[in-house]
């Protein structure tokens, strides 16, 4: 058969100047607060996506494996519970492996996927379309947690809103909520919701997960600063900071922090700062939660038949939810 084409859709705001200004005006704002802080979004540009790869690959990194085991064992049930010839949205597609790996388990009839790295999308589509050519694909380059208006192209029957990787946990608690709430909102009676989550654990195995012995995790954190020299215009010294990344139990959340080795002063397009030594700046957070806490939060978000699998060691599980009333 022909390899059919991937649609794509661009959105304006990624590109033109208009919004460059509130982009470095909402980033400054973090960045000058009393603890500063930036979007865990911004650690994605083209090497943050690849290095963010390499982390799937680390041994310490379980997240990736554990989901992808859990896909391998329960894979008749869950295929069960979604039904084929779903339209699959891939709500932060990334190098869209993940998905591509479910094709021959959830036999999808469209595959939708959405990423803020658009060109690193595109690039993966691309290739992905030429060996699956009976799936119509579309890569749409849009931030899904405040754009929920899909474009025509994209089916309306069976809609899956597939959430792997636990991207979930970068919401704290309440704005995962409401991020679910809205994604209930748009569904249709006939659409689904399949999320990965990871689980609380051990402190031990959580604080290596994101302070890898490579230095993997703090290279992907520091290519934030990077990122925004090019963003901001900054003239941040990344050999100057030093990534953190640890289990705060009390809060149930890892925490990323880049750390300055030194007073430092920084300035950037439309703002600057002195840092002093061992101040941090604060790029991300990422929550655990028990099956039970994250059953009840989709409950909350007006979803039900909710369905949980996880692995033996209860670190990782997958869930399928239908909006109420469906
Ligand atoms: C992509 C948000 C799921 O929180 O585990 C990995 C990002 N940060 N290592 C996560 C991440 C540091 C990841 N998520």
């Amino acid at each position: 058969m022909f390899p059919m084409s991937p649609t794509s859709f661009k959105p304006a705001n990624l590109s033109p100047a208009p919004d460059y200004d509130a982009l470095c005006v909402d980033i400054s704002a973090g960045l000058q607060a009393d603890h500063a802080w930036t979007s865990p979004k911004y650690l994605y540009d083209e090497l943050g996506s690849k290095l963010f790869e390499a982390i799937c690959e680390l041994p310490e990194y379980y997240p990736t494996r554990t989901e992808a085991a859990i896909f391998e064992q329960h894979g008749a049930a869950i295929a069960r519970a979604v039904g084929p010839g779903s339209t699959l949205i891939d709500l932060g597609a990334g190098n869209c492996a993940k998905a591509a790996s479910l094709f021959p388990l959830l036999h999808p009839t469209q595959y939708v996927a959405l990423d803020i790295s658009y060109d690193f999308l595109r690039a993966a589509l691309d290739r992905l379309q030429q060996r699956f050519p009976q799936i119509a694909m579309s890569a749409l380059g849009l931030d899904f947690s405040n754009q929920f208006d899909l474009p025509g192209s994209v089916r309306s029957a069976q809609r899956l809103f597939f959430y792997p990787g636990s991207s979930i946990g970068n919401f704290a608690p309440d704005q995962a909520l409401a991020f679910l709430q809205r994604l209930r909102a748009h569904s249709l009676p006939d659409s689904a919701l399949l999320i990965g989550v990871d689980l609380v654990k051990d402190k031990a195995i959580l604080d290596a997960a994101y302070d890898d012995a490579l230095g993997v995790t703090a290279a992907f954190n520091l290519n934030l600063l990077r990122h925004l020299n090019v963003l901001l215009d900054a003239d941040f010294d990344v050999r100057q900071w030093q990534h953190r990344g640890f289990f705060d139990a009390a809060k149930s959340r890892i925490e990323m922090h880049l750390e300055a080795r030194s007073d430092l002063d920084v300035t950037w397009r439309g703002g600057r700062r002195r840092f002093a030594r061992g101040e941090r700046i604060h790029t991300e957070n990422s929550y655990k939660y028990t099956p039970e806490a994250f059953a009840s939060l989709l409950q909350q978000a007006g979803f039900e038949q909710v369905q949980a699998w996880t692995d033996a060691d209860e670190w990782y599980a997958v869930m399928h939810a239908r909006p109420l009333g469906a």
